[in-house]
């Protein structure tokens, strides 16, 4: 009788739940591969995707198989057999050269405009062929085709053919390796969890690593470095990568990658040499030093033959660099790059420099200051990476004047998926409109149309090498990113340094169907909360490109809370108004450093436009904006219209419930109503902090108080 009522209970509670579907952790990204519930998509899928044919075999052609066989399996039942018959319908998977030319013959013209890593995915009728000229082309195509499986489209008359924009898609990790000193965290500005690289386990693989090459290459990812740029700081052990402990766990890392496209890459301390072996010196000019880097690239080499490269942060926060022998940043870059050439290594040398008393006063300047007259200095295997913006990935900035500003110069763009200054993980704050306006910033370096994206897909310049870089948002937690919603950055990161000219509606739907499904409630919230995101976060957080108004080390989280009395030095407001003047005419000079006519716009108070008014200019609190409004009634509005998003934001997740797992619905849920509480604080911190300022009182919240 006890069990009766027990199967009675899990019945009711299964009919009560209704189409709830299982609780999901979030660990399958948008890699979840549901069945496809639609009976006459999947006999349509099911006509060619029961049968696999791999022509030519390697590992990467395994993972292509093995993605394809679980994906299939997951979708529509069953799991794909492999087959050496070309006769029955079936998916065909293999290069070129080696797809029989009785089956299908690329055309000619097709085959030449593909490019190393670009694919073709063409339905003949009787086989859906996933072809390139390399594996790793054949991967993303199988990565292409289980996207659209997943997004429910039709794939009867598929025929395409993609090509990477970006030759250099890479996610930077700042995971520190080796004990972590007290004042540190494993990762730094890391909001998911711990490292999920165990140093102390590797060699030894665990299935995390395969899963993360899956999802990095799933969006054309290409290349990790795998630490962080900081590798000595207050203890920190970094350097150690290169020390012969750590080459076989470096190897094993290398392996998995490898069978997914991506390439490793490490970052490295710049004073290595004198770390590690106790050198005099490690000047750049010294032949003993130079000898060093060359025998500890070959010793990597000899083990991890398709290394990536290095990555330095040098003269910058603590991190040694050149400067200390009296050589330029060029002189230290090429040290390494020409121990790298040989191998084809690459040398990727951040410009995330300020400081030194010999340059401008002002933050923003600094970094042009040092890098733009090396123009042309750097060896040809040498990347300057440089941040989106000239201070520090805040909320708004206007875009580093670097680029463009070097066109001998290989570039990289820097840009941040974790959300350190954009909320962490207790924000949501979908950053693809944001970087979609970096790279659509036209810099008029040659003109019109020389747009970053322009620039780091190397076309304006004609570089030979150059691409993206994301400080990654991945660490151990269950959902990989800490905030759920937070995996719609990595996937629109990863989306966008393959094809830097996708919308930002693309993007977002790709992500949304395949991360819940295609109900059409869920996917109208996802995409009303996502989009204006970004927005409510700089709403009640940074006024009119206000930046830097965070905490530095205040308690658990630097650079969350706000703290805009400590910040006086970014933000300069006194009892008459707010904003630095970058100016020419009165301020820093900033603004010298763009090309007409982005120098004259920003330069020009009545032209510059609203967003970056504060960063650009100093002006009295009732400055009227373009909108009409003041500059302090406008800062009261933001921070209380910020608040009123989020608000919506929680209304808007509650209708989902029930269309959506418990327990992905919970945690969002929960999500913003944290988000609730520290978007009050900051509002309530920055609208007190002006008021005392400015002495204007709030006419919003005399009306409308909440
Ligand atoms: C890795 C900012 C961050 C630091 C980071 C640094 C950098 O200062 O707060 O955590 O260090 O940028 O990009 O090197």
């Amino acid at each position: 009788m006890k069990k009766l009522k027990t199967i009675y209970f899990i019945f009711i509670l299964t009919v009560i739940q209704g189409n709830i579907s299982h609780s999901e952790t979030g660990y399958k990204v948008w890699l979840r591969y549901q069945a496809i519930d639609d009976k006459e998509l999947s006999a349509d899928y099911l006509k060619y995707c029961s049968i696999i044919y791999q022509a030519g075999s390697s590992d990467i052609l395994s993972s292509s198989a093995n993605e394809l066989k679980s994906g299939l399996k997951e979708m529509l039942g069953a799991e794909p057999v492999i087959s050496t018959s070309t006769n029955i319908n079936s998916i065909i998977i293999g290069t070129i050269d080696k797809i029989p030319s009785s089956i299908y013959k690329i055309p000619d013209s097709q085959a030449r405009s593909l490019n190393q890593e670009g694919y073709i995915i063409k339905n003949t009728g009787k086989h859906i062929i996933i072809t390139a000229k390399n594996e790793v082309g054949v991967l993303y195509g199988t990565f292409h085709l289980l996207r659209l499986m997943q997004m429910k489209e039709p794939v009867a008359d598929i025929d395409l053919l993609e090509n990477p924009k970006v030759k250099l898609r890479l996610l930077n990790h700042w995971d520190n390796p080796g004990k972590i000193p007290e004042e540190r965290t494993n990762i730094e500005r890391g909001y998911a969890g711990i490292s999920i690289f165990k140093w102390e386990e590797l060699p030894e693989i665990n299935k995390r690593y395969i899963d993360y090459a899956r999802i990095l290459s799933s969006v054309g990812i290409n290349g990790a470095v795998i630490n962080n740029v900081n590798t000595a700081k207050k203890g920190l052990e970094g350097w150690k990568l290169l020390t012969p402990e750590y080459l076989p766990k470096l190897k094993a890392l290398a392996s998995v990658f490898r069978n997914y496209g991506i390439k490793l890459y490490i970052s490295v301390n710049f004073f290595s040499p004198v770390l590690i072996s106790g050198t005099d010196d490690a000047d750049p000019l010294n032949p003993k030093v130079q000898e060093w880097w060359r025998n500890k690239v070959v010793e990597i080499y000899s083990e991890i033959p398709d290394f990536g490269g290095f990555l330095v942060k040098a003269d910058s926060e603590g991190e040694p660099g050149p400067i200390k022998y009296g050589r330029t940043q060029a002189e230290g870059a090429n040290l390494l790059a020409n121990a790298l050439k040989p191998f084809g290594g690459l040398l990727m040398w951040r410009a995330f420099v300020y400081g030194d008393k010999e340059l401008s006063p002002d933050r923003a300047c600094q970094a042009y200051q040092v890098f733009k007259p090396l123009d042309g200095a750097f060896a040809e295997n040498a990347l300057v990476q440089i941040k989106n913006g000239p201070i520090d990935f805040q909320v708004r900035e206007p875009v580093s004047p670097l680029f463009g500003a070097m066109p001998k110069t290989n570039q990289l763009l820097e840009m941040q998926i974790t959300q350190e200054y954009t909320g962490q993980d207790k924000h949501v704050c979908y950053l693809v409109p944001e970087w979609k306006e970096i790279l659509d910033f036209d810099t008029y370096a040659k003109g019109n149309n020389s747009m970053v994206s322009r620039i780091i897909d190397g076309s304006l310049f004609g570089y030979k090498y150059s691409g993206i870089a994301g400080v990654s948002n991945i660490g151990d937690d269950q959902n990989w990113t800490g905030h759920l919603l937070a995996q719609a950055n990595l996937y629109g990161f990863g989306r966008l340094a393959w094809n830097p000219d996708l919308s930002i509606g693309q993007i977002t739907d790709e992500w949304i169907l395949q991360t819940f499904g295609n109900n059409e409630k869920i996917h109208s919230v996802l995409n009303s909360i996502l989009l204006t995101s970004w927005e409510t976060y700089e709403n009640y957080t940074s006024p009119l490109g206000c930046g830097l108004m965070c905490s530095r080390n205040d308690r658990d989280e630097s650079h969350f809370y706000p703290a805009p009395s400590k910040r006086v030095d970014y933000h300069k407001a006194d009892k008459n108004g707010v904003g630095y003047d970058r100016t020419i005419a009165t301020g820093s000079g900033y603004t010298n450093q763009y090309f007409e006519p982005v120098k004259s716009e920003y330069e020009d108070l009545s032209t510059c436009p609203d967003e970056l008014l504060l960063f650009l200019h100093h002006v009295p609190y009732t400055y009227k904006l373009k909108s009409g409004k003041t500059v302090i009634q406008h800062i009261y509005d933001s921070h209380n219209e910020g608040v009123e998003q989020v608000l919506k934001y929680q209304a808007q997740w509650q209708s989902l419930k029930g269309l959506i797992d418990d327990e992905r619905f919970e945690h969002v849920k929960n999500k913003l109503i944290q988000q609730e509480g520290y978007a009050r604080e900051w509002r309530d911190s920055i609208n007190s902090y002006f008021l005392d300022m400015s002495g204007i009182e709030d006419t919003y919240k005399l009306t409308n108080i909440k």
